[in-house]
């Protein structure tokens, strides 16, 4: 582990973490005094007002700044002062409060130090089975979540492997309060991913829901659970999902199954978020008419409104398994009458594992045309941190942890300001150079999405690990995830004709989505199967389109790597980002070649502009 204390967006602040604070106000005191003394301002007086919460109100009273708020208020508050005079702007008067009252990380951490779909080195709180952990970089992770005002941080893997049901047996439970105390001071409340079989493990002969032993086992737990970490923020359960034990074992529902969870921690004010990823992963291939992406909607929808009121379903954002591009899960629109909350992966697995450059926020932006935010009231977001030096593998990929935080203050916020914000804070460029890091964070998925699965197609990628090109990959797998590409077509067609998918949306979606014609050209080969000669609004063939997006998409990383270069970046920054880029160009050409050979090779039709496509 390093000795140093590596730049974050507050590198201002970056070598004296917070010590010896006990709580998120008595954090923001220190905060304060240590920027404000770096950045020559006043420090502003300090106004506890509980009724204020996680929101906070600054104001000038006889020409001093203050800031009021309730404990984590005032954190957020000392927070967005200093952020706002490290970016040259003025503090910014008035009250804000948080969108989102939860603002989720779900850490897939395994208690042996792995990381399920970790890009960033391994765990920064869990080795050998236990936690342990580097007081120092837990401190300055602390601040990197209260700073980007998340507010709860699930420690484990929704996968809960048997190490990390010792988290709340007895045995495990001093280390879990104490790690929750290296958290308090920053507003972040721990959150732990159960297992629903667990009281098998005590000779219980079931996990049946409706089950009285079950139920008292559960309810004993809580209690302690809780009287070791009275804040807890609660429990999270990934259920009948890819070989996960769960209710339907005992032919019972997930609400039956969530329920008798959330009345054992109501007694604590804790909640219960229930994961909607449940699907049939044995498929046959050779099925056309189970479409997996039907399979949230089904399973959920007509249990609305029967859940508990603490308990929260997390859905997440596509249908699919966070693909570049997916259409908003139906899912998220069938429920009013259950708490819901939005789930998106900053962890980039199908997105070039922080690797390939992609920031998120405009992605988050453009789900709110069809999500009004206010239909969800928690965002989750599967986190991108790990032990690497900077945190999150790719220097730029800490813009994705920043840029979520902002995103669940304010779902509307204008992502090129966040990235911008992100960018000033963290390197202050000169404003020409800024200008090119942010426009290029801002193209960066549309580049990632050309040279990979464009249209729509998902599940080109390789299964070993989810990087890099295989269009056979995933196509005679149990999975459910396929592209059907033919001779003559590529596509499912999930019209009412084919699957029905489209049936699960409310009518404006469904008309937008039901005719290839009104179908937005990036989820046309989602929603549609068609023949190659298929002609596009612009005139080009289906066929020309795909070869086309995928010569672009190699170039653009090509001028992302000159862009690059000339940033005058701090080191190691800057070489880690080039090494990156690097191996991002040669995998975009892999991309391109892989995928254009596929579909030449199929449809026999030769690229228009006759450029290399290999055989
Ligand atoms: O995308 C899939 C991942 C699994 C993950 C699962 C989930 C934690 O490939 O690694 O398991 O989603 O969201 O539960």
């Amino acid at each position: 582990m390093s000795e140093a204390i590596r730049r974050t967006w507050l590198p201002y602040l970056n070598d004296d973490v917070p010590a010896g604070c006990a709580t998120p106000a008595e954090t923001a005191a220190f905060e304060l005094a240590l920027g404000c003394q770096r950045l020559g301002a006043p420090v502003p007086g300090l106004r506890e007002d509980a009724a204020l919460g996680e929101g906070y109100h600054i104001y000038t009273e006889s020409g001093r700044p203050v800031i009021a708020g309730g404990s984590a208020g005032l954190l957020y508050g000392a927070y967005a002062y200093l952020e706002a005079l490290a970016a040259g702007e003025d503090a910014p008067e008035g009250v804000q409060k948080p969108f989102y009252g939860l603002r989720m990380i779900d850490c897939w951490d395994n208690a042996d130090g792995s990381i399920e779909r970790g890009y960033s080195g391994r765990s920064l709180w869990f080795e050998g089975g236990r936690f342990q952990w580097d007081p120092r970089r837990i401190r300055q992770l602390g601040r990197m979540l209260g700073s980007a005002g998340v507010n709860a941080l699930c420690v484990n893997n929704v996968n809960v492997h048997a190490e990390a049901e010792d988290l709340i047996e007895d045995a495990g439970l001093t280390e879990l309060a104490r790690f929750a105390d290296a958290l308090r001071p920053f507003g972040v409340k721990l959150m732990v991913s159960v297992n629903f079989a667990q009281p098998m493990r005590h000779g219980i002969p079931t996990a049946d829901p409706l089950d009285e032993a079950v139920q008292q086992w559960w309810a004993e737990r809580a209690d302690a659970v809780w009287r070791a970490v009275p804040d807890l923020a609660g429990f999270l359960v990934k259920a009948d999902s890819e070989h996960r034990p769960g209710p339907f074992t005992y032919g019972r529902s997930h609400a039956e199954g969530a329920n008798m969870l959330a009345r054992a921690v109501a007694p604590h004010g804790g909640v219960l978020v229930w994961r909607a990823f449940v699907y049939n992963c044995m498929q046959d291939w050779r099925d056309k008419k189970t479409d997996r992406p039907m399979a949230a909607y089904e399973t959920y929808a007509p249990l609305d409104g029967q859940f508990d009121g603490n308990v929260i379903l997390q859905v997440k954002n596509g249908p699919y398994d966070f693909q570049v591009r997916e259409p908003v899960s139906p899912t998220l629109l069938a429920m009013p009458n259950t708490n819901l909350a939005l789930e998106w992966q900053l962890a980039q697995e199908y997105t070039g594992h922080q690797i390939d450059l992609y920031a998120m926020n405009p992605m988050w932006h453009e789900m709110t045309a069809d999500l009004p935010p206010e239909t969800v009231m928690a965002v989750a977001a599967v986190s991108n941190l790990g032990r690497d030096d900077n945190f999150t593998g790719h220097p730029f990929a800490a813009a994705n942890l920043y840029g979520y935080g902002r995103y669940a203050w304010n779902p509307r916020v204008d992502p090129e300001a966040v990235l911008r914000r992100w960018a000033r804070l963290t390197y202050a460029l000169p404003g020409a150079q800024e200008d090119a890091l942010v426009a290029m964070l801002m193209n960066s998925r549309s580049v990632y999405e050309k040279y990979t699965a464009p249209l729509g197609l998902c599940w080109m990628v390789n299964p070993e690990g989810h990087y890099g090109p295989s269009p056979y990959g995933y196509e005679f797998s149990l999975w459910g995830t396929y592209n059907r590409a033919g001779r003559d077509a590529v596509g499912i067609d999930r019209t009412a004709a084919g699957t029905g998918y489209v049936l699960q949306y409310p009518e404006a979606l469904r008309r937008r989505y039901e005719t290839p014609e009104a179908c937005p050209d990036d989820l046309l080969l989602f929603f549609h199967r068609l023949r190659y000669d298929y002609r596009m609004r612009d005139g080009r063939t289906l066929i020309q389109r795909i070869y086309d997006d995928h010569f672009e998409g190699a170039e653009q990383t090509e001028a992302m790597a000159r862009t690059l270069e000339g940033l005058s970046l701090p080191e190691p920054d800057k070489t880690e980002a080039l090494e990156r880029m690097r191996l991002q160009i040669r995998d975009a050409r892999e991309w391109r070649d892989v995928i254009n050979t596929f579909f030449r090779r199929l449809s026999g039709v030769d690229d228009e502009k006759t450029r290399t496509i290999y055989d």
